[in-house]
């Protein structure tokens, strides 16, 4: 039979974890998803189905728990090398602050990445991803931030972008090219923020930048240079996101509100008045459990200061080679239960619903609802809190992605 352009998927017998209204796991037992194309065309208990389209293919679950595809809205995938020596020296007592200071840390990655070439680049990240996918994931944000040079900068891009391409995986771009100052700019900070602010119209003009992002800290940026790569992506009319607050209070989160950024990523050190401003913009709180764990913070971030202001909190892995070298979303989705305290359930919205917002993709993303891209994901669960309790275990049975089974 050839298909028609009706021809519909059915995925049936299932229980649905929709997550379509909050709070609540938006629970369908016995459910059904009709699929067209990319599309979710229908969610509903199986009782309902309508009986008017052609089905062209019938997938009985068996139950089984299907959730809405995993997004992990905070990853750096894309750099060369790794830095297990810095961790012995960590664990011998430096600070990663210190490491930084002497010039290691993210400028040790920095020499690394601008040494590979680009298939080494690409090769490396796309098993990053293939790791992340395993579990579930079908969304990844990529920050650059690891070239730090107008060219560097566009091939650690592109990587991302050809990732894109290359895997089933929806992936959205960030430029952080704020993230360090590169050592031909030592000492001009200033210098280097003009360079960026140029350099973003060749990469924009390229299509290879979704989001801006700045990390805004001691060791980074400060608010007056976060300002001015600001006003550059404005004038692209590019959103921003920001590092905020990690290791400082700099009050950044309250900066990157007035520019209504998509998210504010780490907060440990978020004020109350960074609270309330993020509340009023709208902004994502995103927190990065894996960060928090491998630099052992003790700082928590404001959780419930949070959730009473109704911030909208996602998890992240930040998958990195310096502060958080993990490759598992479901453990940050533990870790965001066992560190910060968060219930399951918003644990589970932080990978999904909340996630696809931090990304500006809340109306094609997050949820198991119709007219949203196809991405789910087949557990071998029996409910959704299992997600947050299990740790060290893989229960990704079966990836459905813009409609294709991978
Ligand atoms: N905060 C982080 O945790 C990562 N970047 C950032 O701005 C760490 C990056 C690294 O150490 O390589
Ligand atoms: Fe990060």
């Amino acid at each position: 039979m050839s298909a028609t352009a009706a021809a519909t998927t059915l995925w049936r017998n299932a229980r649905l974890v929709t997550l379509a209204d909050a709070p609540g796991w938006g629970l369908i037992e016995r459910g059904a998803l009709r699929v067209r194309g990319d599309r979710i065309v229908w969610v509903g208990p199986e009782a309902n189905l309508p009986a008017d389209a052609p089905i062209a293919a019938e997938h009985d679950l068996g139950g089984a728990l299907v959730t809405p595809g995993l997004i992990d809205c905070h990853t750096h995938l894309v750099y060369g090398g790794q830095r297990a020596s810095e961790f012995e020296l960590r664990l011998q007592g430096a600070s990663y602050e210190d490491i930084a200071r002497a010039g290691g840390g993210i400028r040790s990655t920095v020499a690394a990445t601008r040494a590979a070439d680009d298939d080494t680049l690409f090769a490396s990240a796309r098993a990053r991803a293939l790791a992340l996918m395993s579990e579930g994931v079908t969304t990844i944000e990529i920050k650059s931030g690891y070239g730090l040079s107008r060219d560097d900068e566009a091939r650690c891009l592109r990587a991302a972008r050809r990732l894109g391409q290359a895997l089933p995986l929806t992936v959205r771009t960030t430029s952080l090219a704020a993230h360090a100052l590169p050592p031909e700019f030592e000492g001009r900070a200033d210098d280097y923020i003009d360079a960026v602010v140029q350099w973003m119209d060749g990469w924009h003009a390229a299509g290879l930048v979704d989001a801006v992002d700045v990390f805004c800290e001691r060791i980074g940026f400060t608010r007056a240079q976060t300002q001015r790569v600001f006003d550059a992506a404005r004038r692209l009319q590019l959103p921003v996101k920001l590092h905020a607050e990690q290791l400082s209070d700099m009050d950044g989160a309250a900066l990157a509100a007035r520019y209504g950024a998509l998210s504010c990523d780490h907060l440990e050190h978020l004020s109350a008045a960074g609270v309330q401003a993020m509340a009023q913009a709208g902004t994502v709180a995103v927190l990065l459990p894996g960060a928090f764990y491998f630099l052992r913070e003790s700082k928590l971030p404001p959780i419930s200061g949070l959730r009473e202001a109704g911030v909208p909190m996602a998890v992240a892995t930040d998958h990195n080679p310096g502060s958080s070298p993990g490759l598992s979303l479901i453990l940050m989705l533990h870790m965001a239960c066992t560190l910060f305290r968060l219930t399951p359930e918003e644990a589970l919205r932080g990978v999904t619903a909340h996630a696809a917002r931090a990304l500006g993709l809340q109306a094609s993303h997050g949820t198991l609802q119709a007219g949203k891209q196809a991405d789910f994901v087949v557990w071998d669960l029996e409910h959704p809190n299992e997600l947050a309790y299990w740790f060290g275990r893989n229960p990704c049975r079966r990836v459905v992605r813009a409609g294709m089974e991978r």
